[in-house]
């Protein structure tokens, strides 16, 4: 028997847009759809380069910048049997962040790293069908208060993600939909 390949949709923002909560909404309603779905997160913390990623993440390690950035993108490699197996068994991924973030994260801290060193490690990634950009107004974010005490959560970092997020979205080989998050999303 053979069935149609399933579908890889990615969500990507800053912090604080409520991509975790989207992502649930979206694999909840496929599922209720008859769409066998099933949700994936990059860092993907608990494999041994996901537990170096969560140690440098929660301050408790230094990693150098670019030694970081490649395993953030090893563990996106190391999953891609998994989610190659997935796709081709017909189920649909919704992945919370992807190597949108690996570039738009990297090329934001102030050493300058350029775009194209940042995207290289990703070339050859499963390609998603879709990347919903969950965009946050200035407003809405101070709404939703202070942010946790991971390395990355301050508002200066914040914004100089999402401007890199912007020169991403602008490469018309990807699908992106942007989506305004609002209260009560
Ligand atoms: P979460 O809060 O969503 O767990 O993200 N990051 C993420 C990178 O710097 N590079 C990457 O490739 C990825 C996937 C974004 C943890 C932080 O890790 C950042 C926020």
């Amino acid at each position: 028997m053979t069935c149609r390949r399933g579908a890889l949709i990615v969500l990507e923002g800053v912090d604080k847009a409520g991509k975790t909560t989207q992502c649930n909404k979206l694999v909840q309603a496929l599922q209720d759809s008859g769409r066998q779905t099933e949700m994936m997160k990059f860092p993907e913390r608990t494999t041994k380069i996901g537990q170096l990623i969560n140690s440098y993440l929660e301050n408790k390690s230094n990693l150098e910048d670019h030694t970081v950035h490649l395993l953030f993108s090893a563990n996106r490699w190391e999953l891609v049997p998994l989610m190659k197996e997935k796709l081709e068994q017909g189920i649909n991924l919704v992945v919370d962040r992807y190597a949108f973030s690996g570039v738009a994260f990297t090329s934001a801290k102030p050493q300058g790293f350029s775009l194209e060193w940042c995207m290289n490690p990703d070339m050859g990634l499963p390609k998603p069908d879709l990347v919903m950009f969950l965009q946050l107004s200035p407003s809405e974010a101070a709404q939703r208060g202070q942010f946790g005490t991971e390395r990355y959560e301050t508002t200066v970092f914040q914004k100089a993600v999402q401007q890199k997020f912007e020169l991403l979205m602008k490469d018309p080989s990807v699908k992106w939909q942007v989506r305004i998050q609002h209260s009560n999303h």
